[in-house]
């Protein structure tokens, strides 16, 4: 099972952590970001968005790194990481939704203007992350792990741009409760990192 990578890429990352806490084994291919690799194929062919990271195992390709999650957790992890009640596959999505919402136009935005000279709105980025943290900070005041009792791919899909909101000048100095969840997280069984983190 491949994955098409790159190494500073938050969303990337996701799914490399989430492989390595439940075990599952993917094969890293570099896409070079500097070169357009993921404008061209195979990325292209894959992905007509043109975006990372992508999945392929075998006849099966899928792009956005909060499904490879759920397709992951479903065909190869234990089922603790995403559970089959839809009550509890309700609370999961609603922060896989949140990730590639407000947190990716969050921190994840704001990372990208100072890390690496986007033109976006850094301002409203700033304003996007101020506004959530928040929310993710009384949320972890009251539980250990964002949507159950344990750890879910939610945990995976949100706390990589958060983790990394100090490359986009967003302290988390005000949320105790989220730098308590970001050390539960590195302190789990098969952690991995990545650069900055
Ligand atoms: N919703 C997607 C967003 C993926 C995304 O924005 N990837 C970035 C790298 S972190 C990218 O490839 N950007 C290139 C582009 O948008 O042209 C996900 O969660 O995977």
């Amino acid at each position: 099972m491949k994955l098409y990578d790159l190494e500073v890429s938050g969303n990337c990352y996701k799914v490399r952590l989430f492989a390595a806490l439940a075990g599952i084994e993917l094969e890293l291919i570099p896409v070079d970001f500097m070169a357009g690799e993921h404008k061209q194929d195979p990325v292209i062919a894959m992905n007509p968005l043109g975006q990372l990271p992508v999945l392929s195992d075998g006849a099966t390709q899928l792009r956005d790194s909060q499904a490879i999650l759920v397709y992951l957790a479903r065909k190869y992890a234990d089922d603790c990481w995403y559970p089959q009640s839809p009550e509890q596959q309700g609370e999961i999505m609603q922060w896989l939704s949140t990730a590639a919402n407000e947190i990716q136009h969050g921190p994840g935005a704001a990372r990208l203007v100072d890390k690496f000279g986007f033109e976006l709105d850094k301002a409203n980025a700033v304003a996007t992350a101020n506004s959530i943290l928040p929310i993710i900070e009384t949320q972890l005041s009251q539980h250990q792990w964002l949507a159950l009792d344990q750890p879910t791919i939610a945990d995976c899909a949100v706390m990589p741009y958060i983790g990394l909101s100090h490359e986009g000048g967003v302290s988390l100095d005000r949320y105790p409760n989220i730098q308590a969840w970001i050390n539960r997280i590195k302190a789990l069984p098969g952690f991995i990192s990545m650069p900055a983190l």
